[in-house]
């Protein structure tokens, strides 16, 4: 990631402006840039639940793959983002994710695959009974936050695909279009966003084909419609508004490791021992709870979840990065 130190006027999460709130506000505040009026405290405290317009998505909470972690605000975690299709500022997601179009929406799963398929979203909200699950999402930057999430296994759509013997790993793509994208003009990164999975990680039930969090659909900051969440990694294996899920024999590339292949392996699992080239990566910062200077959490191996370590038994974690 593009790691700035923070200026001395960078809002914080909570300060930043959520897009619905901006527009209401533009009429009499014209004339202000924008950080400046996050950094003028006009920025306000709405938003501290889910929204009231977004539609509900009813799921059942699985207990057993819920962490016990008190939830980071809606208003966090809908404010504090990294989405580099929209801007690679937290608060530019929500800024200007509105212009994306969740629906209609079309999911291509294709590949190695025996019957590929392409899914509308009722389709794919039908698929498998949607669950609720509080899943911590770790940053590579060194910040954290646990979101309950809906959606379901992913294994759950791979099933139904058959894939077929030569399927070893599982590619992602993200949407990639400039109308309703404005940073895919901005060569920061290759589009579209790309990540990978290998077929056992894809497989493993704690990987979410997610479609809402906070007992509603995903707020196009979050990845609307569709997005994989998954938690043991760091966030940005979790691709956001995926149209094609592809199925490989030969390990995908993906977009953080083609912008920096020396910070960015294609495992990326979350591990305090193998420190960022750049920075450490023992501890973190729980978006919302600890301010700049409260003393940080420990970073826990596999973020938390060490029912994963059976899927690395016999490989080199440092080299594996
Ligand atoms: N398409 C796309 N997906 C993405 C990103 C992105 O820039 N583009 N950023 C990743 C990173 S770095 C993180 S930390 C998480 C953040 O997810 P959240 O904003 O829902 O918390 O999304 C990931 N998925
Ligand atoms: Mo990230």
């Amino acid at each position: 990631m593009l790691i700035k130190i923070p200026r001395y006027n960078e809002p914080l999460a909570s300060e930043i402006t959520p897009r619905e709130i901006a527009i209401s506000r533009r009429s009499f505040l014209q004339g202000m840039a924008a950080s400046s009026l996050a950094a003028s405290g006009w920025a306000g405290s709405a938003m501290a639940t889910e929204s009231s317009t977004r539609q509900r998505l009813p799921a059942q909470r699985n207990a057993k793959y819920s962490a016990t972690d008190k939830p980071t605000a809606y208003s966090d975690a809908t404010t504090y983002n990294n989405f580099y299709e929209f801007g690679t500022d937290k608060g530019d997601p929500a800024l200007y994710a509105g212009s994306l179009k969740p629906r209609p929406w079309t999911l291509r799963v294709d590949g190695e695959v025996k019957k590929p398929l392409t899914l509308d979203l009722d389709t794919l909200l039908k698929l498998a009974p949607l669950e609720e699950r509080l899943y911590r999402l770790r940053c590579v930057e060194g910040w954290s936050m646990a979101i309950p999430w809906i959606g379901f296994p992913l294994a759950e759509l791979i099933r139904k695909v058959e894939p077929t013997g030569n399927a070893k790993y599982v590619e992602f793509t993200t949407l990639a279009d400039r109308a309703q994208m404005p940073g895919v003009r901005s060569r920061v990164l290759e589009w579209p966003y790309t990540e990978g999975l290998r077929i056992d990680e894809a497989n493993h039930p704690l990987t979410l084909l997610t479609l809402g969090m906070y007992g509603q659909v995903l707020p196009n900051q979050n990845g609307a419609p569709v997005r994989i969440i998954v938690p043991w990694k760091y966030g940005f294996k979790s691709a956001k508004s995926i149209v094609r899920i592809r199925f490989t024999e030969v390990q995908p590339r993906t977009s953080w490791n083609l912008a920096a292949p020396d910070e960015y392996g294609f495992y990326s699992n979350v591990n305090p021992d193998v420190d960022h080239p750049r920075w450490s990566q023992a501890s973190e910062r729980r978006i919302g709870e600890d301010g700049f200077f409260t003393k940080k959490r420990k970073t826990l191996m596999f973020n938390g979840y060490p029912e994963v370590a059976s899927l690395y038994s016999g490989m080199d974690l440092r080299k594996f990065y």
